[in-house]
């Protein structure tokens, strides 16, 4: 028999979910920072095995729309709840939840899909005290296993080998995508306070040959201010920015990488339909 089959993975921003979503698959799919609101596209993480297949959902932590990137990415977290076979949400336990938090909650498992509540970062001191299913820790593993197992089998089984993505396969994303992402990550580790919320990645060249990958890649911002911060004096800023982000690339391309950064400033990017979708911020398909 096999189990194949789809699971979301909700929580506020900051839970851990992509961090889970990467302990779980084994390889690093979705981008993590200790700022909120890091993930913005549903990300689809593999775990594959003998006889299962799990596609995780890494979805952009639940929040309030202030502009029109945010509505994006809450349109991706129901899109999310609607196209998969379990839900798990997590909760960040070195947190207390709010009453907000908890009617979510209850409202989520009042429809269609089985809910399972995991009780994440329990190497930290706890401070949730409400129900739930599963607890772990991404950062030292403890508990990952068992929910592993017990998302294995709640996925529906099926006499034939019914898999959606090759085995070999552990995302659904290019490598172009995880190059652009591990750029916004580095500068979301990177930068503070309101410059990382305010950039996005527009890779314009990408030519592998076959001894070099020649890259070149925009990093847009909403002030001109960042863009000073972003480049940093004598350019040291985009200069350690590239070093880092060239070392991933060339890891994942398995080959020589050119790396060519610009800065751009695209005021109110974040609020304008066409810069989102020029952006990749593409309607969220179902
Ligand atoms: N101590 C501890 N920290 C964790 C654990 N899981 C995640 N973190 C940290 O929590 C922060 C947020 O992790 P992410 O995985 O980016 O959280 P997220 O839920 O995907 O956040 P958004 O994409 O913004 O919604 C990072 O600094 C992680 O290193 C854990 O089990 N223990
Ligand atoms: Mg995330």
């Amino acid at each position: 028999m096999y189990r194949t089959g789809y699971v979301g993975v909700l929580g506020k921003p900051n839970a851990g979910k992509s961090t889970l979503v990467n302990a779980l698959v084994g390889e690093k799919v979705a981008i993590v920072s200790s700022k909120p609101q890091t993930t913005r596209d549903n990300i689809i993480g593999i775990m594959n095995g003998e006889n299962y297949q799990v596609i995780l959902v890494d979805t952009p932590g639940i929040h309030h729309s202030k502009n029109k990137l945010d509505k994006y990415m809450m349109k991706n977290v129901r899109s999310a709840i609607g196209g998969v076979d379990e839900i798990i949400y997590l909760i960040d336990g070195s947190k207390q939840s709010d009453q907000e938090e908890k009617e979510y909650i209850e409202k989520l498992k009042s429809g269609e899909t089985p809910v399972l509540i995991v009780k994440t970062k329990i190497d930290k001191p706890n401070k949730f005290d409400g129900p739930y299913d599963y607890q772990i820790s991404s950062l030292t593993g403890e508990g990952v296993a068992a929910l592993k197992e017990r998302l294995i089998d709640d996925m529906p089984e099926s006499e034939i080998k019914n898999f959606i993505y090759d085995s070999d396969y552990y995302t659904d994303k290019s490598i172009k995508f995880l190059i652009a992402e591990s750029l916004r990550e580095e500068c979301l580790n990177f930068f503070r306070e309101e410059v990382p919320h305010g950039i996005a990645i527009d890779i314009t060249r990408f030519d592998e040959k076959s001894e070099i990958t020649i890259i070149e890649a925009d990093i847009i911002c909403e002030h001109l201010r960042h863009k000073g911060i972003i480049i940093g004096k004598g350019g040291v800023n985009l200069k350690e920015i590239g070093r880092r982000t060239r070392c991933y690339a060339e890891e994942v391309l398995g080959q020589k990488v050119l790396l060519k950064l610009f800065v751009k400033v695209e005021e109110g990017w974040r609020d304008n339909q066409a810069q989102l979708r020029n952006l990749g911020y593409k309607d969220v398909k179902r």
